[in-house]
């Protein structure tokens, strides 16, 4: 029996080998193949041939020597008539019938090897089926059965018919491949006739396309293979690692009748149809010359969305999170999340007024958030839409983030209540890298979110690029094979066929937990937008266009004949749209004003007052109990687990810490664990994420501990802080900053009560996330009024590592900063906090543990969220000096703005000849050398925390202060980047011109640092001599 089971693989490879080595094309190995001689060259023996001979001799000489399911197929194999007489005599004129029957099992054996290569061989042994029972054997025999069918499953979407316009192959590539049965000569690749098509053939268990006959004829299963996956939808599934889900992908749409619709279905499709057609045909109508992105030849987006969202609140899914680009937008604003239409159509009224501060952003990047019933299922439903920015794609990460917030906090580990979908273009979706960023999370722990439905605009077309200019790969879908997603590319212009698919990619979702691609094939019926004329580029595209009958018409025209729905009824349901647009029309003009407001996508109930401002324009202490800090200290050092043995290098920073702990000091590691600690006690969720975050990159962090015996256990102390603390979750990502940092950002949307931090690996890589941070990080309120947490880690500092690992490039983040340069400020008694709320991001360079610890709780302590942005040491993470007193973080403490001088240097003011600011580790070189040099009386050195908002108050104190004093600004970056170019005129405008600030740093460079370790230690030397030589401004003007 175990022979049996064996037998596709081992024939398999015997093939395989054959193909291979020989380099034979298969057609001519299969003629080749009717010699047993050439088919075995190698001398292989025992293999499955030999086993299938030997059962046909034993059977030719008696029937009843072979088990009866052998018995029963190699009658009908041959033709129903036994092969021996009743009395077990062979007959001998069999033979020929035989080797044939041999030969198409060998062909068969080696399509199924090739269908079985898609899958790992350890699934063979999970495989439910049990391939060991003799009487399943012959249902792997049956080739020229498992030859179509498998080679339809993987080829059928080829010879599809997807395209509406009849065109373009979806594939790009007109290439039938020959082994599909597209007509009755091509039956001869198999060596079959035409008189075979109406033999009957047993039907293999990896088929539904018999549905209750476990048998057909040969004609009825290429024409039932035919209409599965050669008409108006492709399926590519067949790369999947999974029987199990092969086998459903296969149920669902080879079952005979799947694709049957009820009446009622029928004109809920025509009814949604013609809302999302009108809906364009309005704005058209209304607005002829205003952009708008319509979805015209795409209709059936609407719908399409519909069905993924009633069919997943059957099924459970109470919040569904969309992100989407511009193309439809307004539409699925209207039609799918059912936002006022007034409120759409007011929007292009160029006289709308602005109520909201901030800059705004167009009509068709705004997002949304509704609470509605949903009218099919009868159950509540919350919709969002995720503002996005033009840059395409760039909202998936976003999506997926927020997603995965949201089924946390509704401990719905399982994604049974919320679930995202995205809808892409097909020119973005194969272009944007991000894309294949964010599919790589779909499946990790901390960043899945139970599978997404991938919608798929195929327009064929993205501006004015043919696709075959645009992508490399067949689809523009192939992206989501990496991993294993099924792909349902589907002919736009059969809205049935789109809503089956539809509805299948929503069961596949709450089925698999996995994402799933719907590929719309459809067109675009304008140019890119309405002003732009596509026939410059297209012109035979759009003269098929043209032409085209819209699918609205199409099919109301089916259903007029079929009788489901009369002309009239059509008509009156246009009218009756028509109708609901004219009256909102109306009402849209008494509006006069725009309220961005009323476009949040994540409203944060409770949070603020009822005017969506602030409770308060203070924040508290941020210090907090000794006994909380010692406490946080003490599980900081310990292993919680019993019986859990961590590394020996381990124990020894643990107990370090314990050291510290005892003599109420922290280094860094340790006053981020009391940050993060004490916000926990507090009720707020912490969530770091970033490469390699748990250890730490430089192994300072130590968050997860290891068990060094035991695989896979490990143990976060912190969440053994306190009984009912919040949750913390430390998580390495995967290597992207772009995918990553954008789903972090997601994830700080959902809710205001939490602390979400992402670190890069070094500063330096966060440029690759460049497009999250302008485009949502830096601008987000100010386009769309939502307020944002996120908190970004970026180590940074000058040590000789090179012109990478050495600069965040604060330059970067600080020209991006709003607060203005050059207009003295209003000193109100709230300005430190007003600052904070006026600024669209804080940016900070923390010089010490207790300033890194306050800033990290104040960013939860204000009343309300802004970006942060902090620049984190490497070196000073170890650095002797570099320690905070738990004196600095207890209650009544607070995060310093300025570290103002308290040195020697403050106590005689009247004799300082320099005062020196600075920010981050630069201070402690100038500390030093200060000291080296004796001049700790005459130079004095202040610390800026936070550099933007740019603490123009306590500047100007620390300024007056020393008042006989040459004012420096000290940086260790080149002198085109770092901290000079914003400092420089704040300082102007704060000391009123009269008083210079003299730069000292490195040069002006083209790399932020040099591959030299000498020359980074000369250029280090050279300006802490210029820093502490009370000459080497003299004379100069400014
Ligand atoms: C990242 C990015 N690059 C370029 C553009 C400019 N752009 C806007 S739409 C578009 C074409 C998009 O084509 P496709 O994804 O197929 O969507 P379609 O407009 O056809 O619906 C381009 C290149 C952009 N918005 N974002």
């Amino acid at each position: 029996m175990s022979q049996l089971r064996l037998l596709p693989s081992r024939l398999g490879a015997q093939a395989t080998g054959l193909l291979a080595t020989r380099g034979i094309p298969r057609r001519s190995w299969r003629s080749r193949s009717s010699e047993p001689s050439a088919a075995f060259p190698n001398g292989t023996s025992g293999g499955g041939s030999s086993y299938v001979e030997a059962m046909y001799s034993a059977w030719l000489e008696n029937p009843q020597s072979v088990h009866q399911s052998w018995d029963s197929f190699f009658r009908k194999a041959g033709g129903e008539t036994p092969l021996a007489t009743p009395e077990g005599r062979p007959v001998p004129s069999r033979r020929t019938k035989a080797s044939k029957l041999v030969e198409d099992h060998l062909a068969v054996q080696s399509l199924i090897r090739a269908y079985q290569l898609k899958h790992k061989p350890s699934e063979l042994t999970s495989c439910s089926r049990d391939c060991s029972s003799p009487l399943q054997a012959p249902l792997l025999l049956p080739g020229c059965l498992v030859t179509f069918g498998g080679r339809n499953q993987i080829r059928g979407h080829h010879v599809a018919q997807l395209d509406p316009l009849g065109i373009l192959d979806a594939d790009l590539d007109s290439f039938v491949p020959s082994d599909l049965i597209t007509t009755i000569d091509k039956l001869a690749f198999y060596d079959l006739q035409e008189a075979d098509l109406d033999k009957e053939f047993q039907l293999p268990t990896t088929t539904f396309i018999g549905g209750s006959e476990s048998s057909l004829s040969l004609r009825e299963i290429i024409r039932r293979l035919e209409s599965t996956y050669c008409q108006h939808i492709g399926l590519e599934f067949m790369f999947i690692n999974d029987v199990e889900q092969c086998q459903w992908i296969r149920q669902k749409f080879e079952t005979p009748g799947v694709m049957q619709f009820s009446s009622e279905e029928k004109r809920t499709l025509l009814a949604r149809l013609v809302r999302s057609m009108r809906f364009e045909d309005f704005l058209a109508r209304k607005w002829s010359s205003e952009k708008r992105f319509g979805l015209e030849g795409c209709e059936v987006m609407i719908p399409a969305l519909k069905t993924i969202i009633d069919k997943s609140s059957e099924m459970g899914i109470e919040n569904v999170i969309l992100g989407m680009p511009h193309r439809g937008r307004l539409n699925v604003l209207a039609n799918v999340i059912r936002k006022d239409l007034e409120q759409i159509f007011c929007q292009f009224d160029p006289k709308l007024e602005a109520a909201d501060e901030g800059s705004g952003d167009v009509k068709y990047h705004l997002g949304m958030y509704h609470e509605r019933i949903n009218r099919v299922t009868n159950r509540n439903i919350t919709l969002s839409l995720v503002a996005n920015p033009s840059h395409l794609e760039a909202v998936d990460p976003v999506v997926q983030g927020k997603t995965k917030a949201e089924q946390f906090y509704r401990g719905d580990a399982q994604g049974k209540k919320v679930m995202s979908i995205l809808v892409h273009g097909d020119a973005a979706f194969a272009g944007q890298g991000v894309v294949y960023e964010t599919f790589h999370l779909s499946d990790l722990p901390s960043y899945t979110t139970n599978g997404t439905v991938h919608v798929v605009v195929n327009n064929q077309i993205g501006f004015t690029t043919d696709p075959r200019m645009a992508r490399s790969s067949p689809y523009p879908t192939d992206v989501a094979r990496v991993v294993n997603a099924p792909i349902f590319h589907v002919n736009a212009d059969d809205p049935e066929a789109v809503i089956y698919v539809c509805s299948v990619a929503a069961e596949w979702r709450n089925t698999f937990n996995k994402d799933v691609v719907v590929d719309l094939v459809c067109y675009r019926r304008r140019g890119h937008n309405e002003m732009d004329e596509p026939m410059f580029t297209q012109p035979l595209m759009y003269k098929q266009i043209h032409q085209q009958v819209p699918v609205l018409k199409k099919y109301a025209d089916k259903l007029i004949t079929e009788g489901t729905v009369t002309l009239q009824e059509f008509e009156e349901e246009i009218a009756k749209y028509d109708r609901i647009c004219e009256e909102a029309y109306g009402r849209s003009k008494d509006k006069k004003i725009l309220h961005i407001k009323h476009w949040l996508d994540s409203p944060w109930p409770g949070f603020f007052n009822v005017d969506g401002e602030p409770k308060s324009m203070t924040c508290p202490p941020t210090g907090i109990p000794e006994d909380v800090l010692t406490h946080i200290g003490t599980v900081a050092s310990s292993v919680p687990l019993e019986d859990f043995k961590i590394h020996t290098g381990l124990s020894r920073i643990l107990r370090a810490r314990a050291d510290m702990t005892r003599k109420r000091t922290v280094d860094w590691a340790l006053a981020e664990y009391m940050a993060f600690g004490s916000l926990l006690k507090e009720g707020i969720h912490v969530r770091l994420s970033g490469q390699d975050v748990e250890r730490g990159t430089f192994s300072h962090r130590h968050h997860v501990l290891h068990d060094q015996e035991v695989d896979r256990r490990t143990c976060v102390p912190m969440n053994h802080l306190w009984p009912g603390q919040a949750p913390y979750t430390v998580c390495n990502s995967s290597l992207s900053e772009y995918g990553v940092l954008g789903f972090e950002l997601g994830y700080a949307m959902a809710s205001p009560n939490a602390l979400v931090l992402w670190e890069a690996q070094f500063g330096d890589f966060h440029n690759t996330a460049q497009c999250i941070i302008d485009q949502f990080i830096s601008t987000g309120q100010a386009k769309w009024v939502r307020h944002n947490g996120i908190v970004l880690l970026l180590p940074h500092g000058m040590e000789g590592m090179g012109p990478e690992h050495s600069s965040a490039r604060p330059e970067r983040f600080l020209q991006m900063s709003n607060d203005d340069s050059d207009a003295y400020p209003v000193f109100t008694e709230d300005f430190e906090v007003s600052q904070l709320y006026d600024c669209n991001w804080i940016v900070v360079n923390c010089s010490t543990p207790a300033s890194y610890f306050h800033v990290l709780r104040r960013q939860i302590l204000l009343p309300f969220r802004k970006p942060l942005i902090i620049f984190t040491p490497k070196s000073l993470l170890r650095h002797p000096e570099a320690k905070s007193s738990f004196d600095q973080m207890v209650s009544g403490t607070s995060f310093q703005r300025v570290i103002p001088e308290d040195g020697v240097a403050a106590r005689t003011p009247g004799q300082v000849r320099r005062l020196i600011f600075c920010t981050g580790k630069v201070y402690y070189d100038l500390v030093k050398e200060r000291s080296s040099q004796g001049l700790d009386g005459q130079v004095a050195l202040t610390r800026l925390e936070q550099i933007s908002p740019f603490p123009f108050d306590l500047i100007e104190q620390e300024a007056a202060r020393f008042p006989g004093a040459e004012l420096v600004w000290c940086q260790e970056e080149h002198k085109n980047m770092g901290y000079y170019d914003y400092i420089s005129p704040r300082f102007m405008t704060i000391l009123g011109r009269t008083r210079p600030i003299w730069y000292v740093g490195r040069e002006p460079a083209a790399a932020p640092a040099t591959g030299n370790r000498n020359t980074h230690l000369v250029s280090l030397r050279k300006f802490l001599d210029t820093a502490f030589d009370l000459r080497a401004f003299e004379g100069k003007t400014f």
